[in-house]
């Protein structure tokens, strides 16, 4: 759909305000949220990441086509949740120590959000014990790990480690994810659980909070 075209190319380019109208006008013209996210900004975040991976780009120009997909996920968001009423759990969510990339652990915020899950997130670069203290300070159901790089997801293990020996890990059940992750290495590490996109996680969130009810 050109549209949606358009969005990916705005993405691209990053250009906020580009993103910001075609997400805005395809809203206008009825055109589902989940699609304007997945074949308009993901479409575009593709393109970057193989032009990344080819030499083709720089981090720059990745950084303004990240900032560009915030923005265009900023306006989703509402059409995104379902006002969930009643909480059903908390979640400390974060990108683990040394990882700076946040896109999809915001995209799994909102669907958590979305799922009526009250979220903490703590952001990037979040070392083991911010995860710890949160953890503690809320009283969480459920810890969110993020990694994209394959030089930070080793640190998921830290921060499970962290968590046995500040004697919670019977406490709060971790899920992991991000590009790099995969359901071997989540049991490798004794995760509880692997979610390979957001939906799955919200998906997983759900049940595990049938499963505590
Ligand atoms: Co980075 N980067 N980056 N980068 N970057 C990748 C990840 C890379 C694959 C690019 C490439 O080479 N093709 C590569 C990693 C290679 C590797 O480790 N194997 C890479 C690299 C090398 C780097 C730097 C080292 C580059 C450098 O400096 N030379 C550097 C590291 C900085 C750091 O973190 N310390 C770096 C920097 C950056 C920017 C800052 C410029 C920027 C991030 C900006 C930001 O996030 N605000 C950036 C970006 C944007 C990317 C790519 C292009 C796109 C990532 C993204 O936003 N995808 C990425 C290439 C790619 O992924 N194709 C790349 C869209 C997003 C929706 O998908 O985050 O995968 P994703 O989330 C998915 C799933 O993974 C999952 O759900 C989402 C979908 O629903 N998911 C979870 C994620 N977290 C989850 C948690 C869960 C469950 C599911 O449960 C808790």
């Amino acid at each position: 759909m050109e549209l949606l075209n358009q969005i990916s190319e705005k993405l691209q380019q990053g250009s906020v305000e580009g993103v910001e109208n075609g997400v805005n006008k395809a809203l206008e013209e009825n055109i589902e949220a989940e699609k304007i996210l997945h074949e308009g900004l993901m479409a575009g975040m593709k393109v970057i990441g193989e032009k990344f991976k080819n030499d083709e780009i720089f981090v720059p120009g990745v950084l303004v086509a990240a900032r560009a997909m915030n923005a265009g996920m900023v306006i989703l968001k509402p059409k995104l949740i379902e006002s969930g009423v009643e909480s059903a759990g908390k979640v400390v969510l974060g990108t683990v120590k040394g990882d700076l990339h946040d896109v999809g652990k915001n995209l799994v915020a909102m669907m958590l959000e979305g799922a009526g899950f009250e979220v903490y997130d703590l952001g990037t670069d979040v070392p083991a014990e911010k995860f710890v203290e949160k953890v503690k300070e809320v009283d969480a159901d459920i810890v969110g790990l993020s990694a994209l790089l394959t030089t930070t997801m080793n640190e998921m293990e830290t921060v499970i480690k962290a968590f046995e020996e500040a004697g919670i890990r019977d406490e709060v059940i971790v899920m992991v994810g991000g590009a790099p992750i995969t359901r071997e290495f989540a049991e490798e590490i004794s995760a509880d659980h692997y979610a390979k996109d957001a939906s799955e996680a919200s998906n997983i969130a759900g049940n595990i909070k049938r499963k505590i009810a």
